[in-house]
C-alpha cells in the first residue's frame, strides 16, 4: 500500500516506447515529487539512456526484482507484460497504474479519468487501470452532459492517429508516405493494409460480433467510467494517416431536454476541456494543433436536426498525452493528493 512521503520512487515500464517516453517527460513537466526514477524495458533496450529532469536515466531490463523499493509503477508495455509483471510490482508494495487493456474491465480494479470519476479510486489501491485513449477523450467531454441531461445513446466514429500503435507505426506512415510520393509499392508491416493516403476501419483485433476490440473498449469502458450500464455506445473506429492526436465525430442523445447553448456553456467550464468552436473564423479542433498539448478540444457543437435532444460534436486530443501518459500521471497525482489530504 502506498504510504505518504515527501517524494516517491517511480518506475516506468516500457520506458522506451512512444507512451513510456511521454510518461517520463510528463512526470518532469508537472514536477511530480520523484525521489528516484527507474526506466524499465526489454533486454534489447537495456543500457540505452533516456532524458529525465535535466539528466539521463539508464534503461534497465524489466525483471520482477526491479520493483524493490518502488512506490508507484507506470506500465505501458502491452497487456502481456502487465499481466506478468504488475502482480510482481504490487507484491513489492508498489501501486501500479497500467495503460494496457489487461485489467480495465476487472470489477475490482478502478478505471479512472481524474476529471470524470476520481471517486472510483478507493484505498487501498494496488492496481489502477488507465482507460483506452479514444474512450478517455470522449468521456471527458461527455461527463458534464451526462450529469446535466442524462445520456441515453452515443454514436461515435473515430479518426485515430498511428502513434497509438507505437513508434513502429509512426515510422511506417513516414516510410509509406515517401514510397507513395515516389511511385513505389507500399509494404504494410504494422497494419493489414497500407496506411499512407488511406483509412482503415480496423483497430485492434476483430471479435465474433463483427466489431473490433477497440470499438468494444469504447462501449464497455465508457459505461464503467461514467458508472451507468444503461448508456448505449455505437462505435466505428478508423485509423487515418495522422501522426499524433485522435479525432472523433460524436452524436449524443439525452433523456432530458437538451439545449445547445447550455451544452457549450457546460463544456466551456469543464476541467480538461478547451472549447474551439468559432465556425465564422474557421476555428474548430484539429489534430495538428492538439498534438503535444494537454486538453481535450471540443468544437462543431450543433443540434442534431433529425432528432430531439441530440447534439453533434467534434472531439480531438493527443492520444499519447491525455489518452495515455498524462492521464496516468494525473492518476498518480490524485493518489498522492488523497494521501496528503
Ligand atoms: O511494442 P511493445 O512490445 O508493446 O513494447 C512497448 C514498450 O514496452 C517495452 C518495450 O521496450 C517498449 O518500451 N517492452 C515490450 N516487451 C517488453 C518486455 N518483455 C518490454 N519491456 C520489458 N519486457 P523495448 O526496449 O523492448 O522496445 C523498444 C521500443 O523502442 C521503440 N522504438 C522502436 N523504434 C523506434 C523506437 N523508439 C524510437 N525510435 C524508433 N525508431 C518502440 O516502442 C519499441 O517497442 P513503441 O513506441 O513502438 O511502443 C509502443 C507500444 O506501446 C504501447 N502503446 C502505445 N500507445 C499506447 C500503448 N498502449 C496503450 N495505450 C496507448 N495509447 C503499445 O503496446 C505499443 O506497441
Ligand atoms: O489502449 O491505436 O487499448 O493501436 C490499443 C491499441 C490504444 C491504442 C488501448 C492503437 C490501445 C491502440
Amino acid at each position: 500500500m502506498l504510504k505518504k512521503k515527501e517524494r516517491y520512487n517511480v518506475a516506468v515500464v516500457g520506458a522506451t516506447g512512444a507512451v513510456g517516453r511521454r510518461m517520463l517527460s510528463t512526470l518532469e513537466e508537472r514536477s511530480f515529487p520523484v525521489a528516484g526514477i527507474k526506466a524499465l524495458a526489454s533486454a534489447r533496450s537495456a543500457g540505452q539512456k533516456l532524458p529525465f529532469a535535466g539528466g539521463e536515466v539508464v534503461v534497465e531490463e524489466l525483471r520482477g526484482d526491479a520493483f524493490a523499493g518502488v512506490d508507484i509503477a507506470l506500465f505501458s508495455a502491452g497487456g502481456g507484460v502487465s499481466l506478468e509483471y504488475a502482480p510482481q510490482a504490487t507484491r513489492h508494495g508498489a501501486v501500479v497504474i497500467d495503460n494496457s487493456s489487461a485489467f480495465r474491465m476487472d470489477k475490482d480494479i478502478p478505471l479512472v479519468v481524474p476529471e470524470v470519476n476520481p471517486d472510483a479510486l478507493k484505498n487501498p489501491v494496488t492496481i489502477v487501470a488507465n482507460p483506452n485513449c479514444s474512450t478517455i477523450q470522449m468521456v471527458v467531454a461527455l461527463k458534464p452532459l451526462h450529469d446535466r441531461f442524462r445520456i441515453r445513446r452515443v454514436v461515435v466514429s473515430t479518426y485515430q492517429s498511428v502513434s497509438g500503435s507505437g513508434q513502429k507505426a509512426i515510422d511506417e506512415l513516414l516510410v509509406q508516405s515517401r514510397q507513395a510520393l515516389a511511385g513505389e509499392a507500399l509494404e504494410p508491416k504494422v497494419y493489414a493494409h497500407p496506411i499512407a493516403f488511406n483509412c482503415l476501419p480496423h483497430i485492434d483485433v476483430f471479435l465474433e460480433n463483427g466489431y473490433t476490440k477497440e470499438e468494444m473498449k469504447m462501449v464497455n469502458e465508457t459505461r464503467k467510467i461514467l458508472g451507468d450500464e444503461t448508456i448505449e455506445v455505437c462505435p466505428t473506429t478508423v485509423r487515418v494517416p495522422v501522426f499524433y492526436a485522435h479525432s472523433e465525430a460524436v452524436n449524443v442523445e439525452t433523456e432530458k431536454k437538451l439545449d445547445v447553448a447550455e451544452v457549450k456553456a457546460l463544456l466551456a467550464r469543464q476541467p480538461g476541456v478547451e472549447l474551439v468552436d468559432r465556425p465564422e473564423a474557421n476555428a474548430y479542433p484539429l489534430a495538428i494543433n492538439a498534438a503535444g498539448r494537454d486538453p481535450v478540444f471540443v468544437g462543431r457543437i450543433r443540434a442534431d436536426l433529425t432528432r430531439e435532444n441530440a447534439v453533434n460534436m467534434w472531439i480531438v486530443s493527443d492520444n499519447l498525452r491525455k489518452g495515455a501518459a498524462l492521464n496516468a500521471v494525473q492518476i498518480a497525482e490524485l493518489l498522492i493528493r488523497r494521501l496528503a489530504g
